[in-house]
């Protein structure tokens, strides 16, 4: 009977750390989608919006990568632009993707006639 035993409990401690096995591979499942995301993360840049200026006098990116830009209108309603790479931005157009293919200072300006000072409201994107 004692034998019976041991070999009962052997058998069900393979039974368990095969489960244990089998628990084990999904978390490395889970990791690679994330992985994914981080390699096509590229750049963001947030251009912060107010009466009347945007939160930065100037945005930094490298060239070659892809950039996502957004307008965040804090104060007011506002736009942005920049023109030499077809970027429009306002309110129901928040986001766009770009990947600058030259280095330089683009000027970035409001797009949306916001108020008295609307034609100060200026600040630039820097391609490194
Ligand atoms: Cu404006």
């Amino acid at each position: 009977m004692k034998k019976l035993l041991v070999l009962l409990m052997g058998v069900a401690i393979v039974i368990a750390i095969t489960a244990c096995g089998n628990k084990a591979s999904k978390p490395a499942d889970t990791t690679s989608p994330a992985a994914t995301t981080q390699a096509a993360g590229g750049q963001n840049v947030t251009l912060k919006a107010t009466n009347f200026k945007f939160d930065q006098t100037e945005y930094r990116v490298k060239k070659g990568e892809p950039v996502t830009i957004t307008l965040d209108n804090s104060q007011g309603i506002h736009g942005a632009s920049i023109k030499e790479f077809n970027v429009k931005l306002d309110n129901s157009n928040k986001t766009f993707t770009f990947t600058p293919d030259k280095t330089g200072s683009f000027p970035i300006t409001c797009s949306i006639m916001c108020g008295s000072g609307h034609a100060n409201m200026k600040t630039t994107l820097i391609v490194e």
